[in-house]
């Protein structure tokens, strides 16, 4: 694998793509390993950890955290090859990772995570750090995969405000000039990864398909970025009050 032109695509467009990262065979072990851990946990997490569709009554449309109740996750994400990956990007540093999530968007989901740039909450100075998305199931344009805004990583860090989608914290505020940023949706095959840069802006659609579109995002910074510490406990404040009254609306409060 040429990790050297993986990063290069990657700092030239703010997301790359690598095909084929996980064999069959690794992918359906991370699928069972993944099976497991919703039989197990799902009924244990906290507010905050799971968000369902539908409220509370539905399926799980996103999982936080999940190398923090997982052995095998908190491992999946040191995997060797993906900290040299991730260490290709931002060479001459170490990579540290800091959680997976789980992402399902059900058949037919009609939700859209807004446009956002994921430094807007993780506060990384300087942005390196990068989001890795291991595609369980295809993903592409009909099924609300990960669209990215060609070169937007180079921008700041636009307003945002509440985005009001359950599972996603954050939108733009004003939608984004997408004459100078295009839109490039990710395709990604099973165990395919695509890699996204803290600051690029990106969105997903909805799932106009009868199958789920799932993936595990990996997040990882380099040991050169330093997190505003003070911003990152507002930002957790603030997702606290609507865990709480995403909770109080489900009880009927
Ligand atoms: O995979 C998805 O549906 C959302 C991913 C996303 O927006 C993110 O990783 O920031």
């Amino acid at each position: 694998m040429d990790y050297e032109a993986i990063a290069r695509e990657y700092h030239e467009n703010g997301f790359g793509v690598v095909p084929g990262f996980f064999s069959s065979e690794e992918l359906a072990e991370v699928d069972r390993q993944l099976g497991r851990y919703l039989q197990e946990s799902l009924s244990d997490l906290e507010p905050g950890e799971a968000y369902y569709e539908d409220g509370g009554g539905g399926a799980v449309r996103c999982v936080f955290r999940i190398n923090q109740r997982s052995g095998y996750f908190a491992g999946l994400m040191r995997n060797p090859r993906l900290i040299a990956l991730v260490e290709a990007l931002y060479p001459g540093a170490a990579a540290e990772a800091d959680g997976v999530m789980l992402i399902d968007k059900a058949p037919y989901a009609t939700y859209e995570f807004p446009y956002h740039q994921d430094n807007a909450y993780q506060f990384w100075n300087p942005a390196e750090a990068v989001a890795v998305t291991l595609a369980l199931d295809e993903a592409n344009d009909d099924n609300g995969t990960i669209v990215c805004l060609k070169g937007s990583h180079r921008a700041p860090i636009l307003p945002h405000q509440p985005s009001g989608v359950t599972g996603a914290s954050l939108g733009l505020l004003e939608k984004p000039d997408l004459s100078r940023y295009p839109e490039v949706p990710l395709d990604l095959k099973p165990g395919d990864l695509s890699l996204h840069h803290v600051n690029v802006i990106h969105r997903t659609g909805p799932n106009r398909t009868a199958e789920h579109r799932r993936n595990l995002g990996f997040a990882y910074h380099s040991s050169r970025a330093r997190r505003d510490r003070e911003a990152h406990a507002r930002y957790q404040g603030h997702l606290g009050r609507i865990n709480t009254s995403i909770r109080q609306a489900d009880q009927g409060a």
